[in-house]
């Protein structure tokens, strides 16, 4: 049998890609693939054990907090907070930054969502982790501060997601390429299942929760449009595939080819989903595999964050599918300006 390499030999093998001290990037990512292991053991109990269901408390986007949500955020910080390189963390599930006081000499912050798709757990959907890690701004031996975090994507240093699937994989790109483990939990250890990842520059599959058609701008109305007509020389009408859980919509995509989209929406202007830990993860990765992420105007990784929690449109995937998404959106915005001079 081929020697198939574990996450730690591969991460060893390629840290000369990583920029800066070596062995940092190794004890980072195998902080996030333990927490990973122990979140991938309880969510294979959910069912069993008093784990499903919400807390009874709130998270400071006013959703309901579920105990997995709960149990994630906890067993993910603890791993951060023992390693020597992080000095602070970010989380879906906290309102402020946390600073780790004991690690005040370290270089990185890591921003995550330490369960993504929660809503699902309970009817046994696929969930996942994203992870996003940055250099700090702030000189070491500093407390952490909020510019620490709130910095555009194309500074990420590495960026990732876990997804708790039908198997668990976890999947990161330090910019130089994607790479995808998949677990194998009689041994205890992530193998390398999925190197150099790419996704396909057209794809014919269309993510969206389509139940919100009404309220979205007039662009993504004539996307959608475009990808339910007949045409056999583009291998239209396309599939309609959307789980509701981010991190397997965007696996699925990325493997196959695809587009997702959380577009803005009369409800909702900004759209659903957070910018620092769960589009701009995603965007890096993307790009890295040949596709493309946008806010509908500009790259997700161009973007100026302003807020911790901040919410953005996402459209995300195969390179030609978001630029056509882009041009509809420009054209039908020209066109509502320009009869709004004519009125
Ligand atoms: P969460 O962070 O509260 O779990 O919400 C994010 C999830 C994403 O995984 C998914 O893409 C989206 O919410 C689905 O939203 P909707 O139910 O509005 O389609
Ligand atoms: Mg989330």
């Amino acid at each position: 049998m081929s020697h198939i390499l574990t996450l730690g030999e591969f991460i060893i093998a390629n840290q000369h890609n990583f920029p800066h001290a070596k062995g940092e990037l190794s004890s980072l990512l195998s902080a996030i693939s333990l927490a990973a292991k122990v979140v991938h053991r309880e969510i294979n109990k959910a069912g069993l054990i008093d784990i499903l269901g919400p807390t009874g408390s709130e998270n400071i986007q006013g959703e309901q907090q579920q105990k997995l949500d709960h149990f994630a955020n906890e067993v993910f910080k603890q791993a951060m907070a023992a390693r020597d390189q992080i000095c602070g963390v970010a989380s879906e599930e906290e309102d402020d930054i946390i600073c780790f006081e004991h690690n005040r000499d370290a270089n990185y912050v890591v921003l995550m969502d330490p369960l993504d798709g929660s809503s699902n757990i309970d009817v046994n959907v696929s969930v996942g982790t994203i992870f996003s890690i940055y250099r700090r701004q702030t000189p070491r031996g500093s407390a952490v501060s909020i510019e620490d975090f709130l910095q555009p994507g194309r500074q990420q240093v590495a960026a990732g997601y876990v997804i708790y699937g039908s198997s668990t994989m976890l999947v990161y790109s330090t910019g130089h390429g994607v790479h995808g483990f998949t677990f194998d939990p009689s041994v205890g250890e992530f193998y390398l299942s999925h190197g150099n990842m790419s996704t396909p520059k057209q794809g014919k599959i269309y993510s969206i929760n389509e139940g919100h058609y009404q309220r979205f701008p007039q662009g993504i109305k004539d996307y959608l449009k475009y990808c339910q007509s007949e045409d056999a020389s583009t291998q239209r009408p396309y599939s309609a595939r959307y789980i509701g859980s981010l991190v397997s919509d965007f696996h699925r995509n990325l493997l196959v080819g695809g587009i997702f989209l959380y577009p803005s929406s009369q409800a909702h202007p900004q759209g659903k989903l957070r910018l620092l830990y769960e589009c701009n993860p995603m965007a890096f990765l993307i790009e890295q595999a040949g596709g493309k992420a946008s806010d509908g105007q500009q790259p997700i990784l161009d973007l100026s964050p302003q807020d911790l929690h901040q919410r953005v449109p996402l459209i995300i995937g195969s390179a030609n599918m978001v630029s056509h998404v882009e041009q509809l959106l420009n054209r039908s915005q020209s066109l509502e300006k320009h009869i709004e001079k004519q009125a």
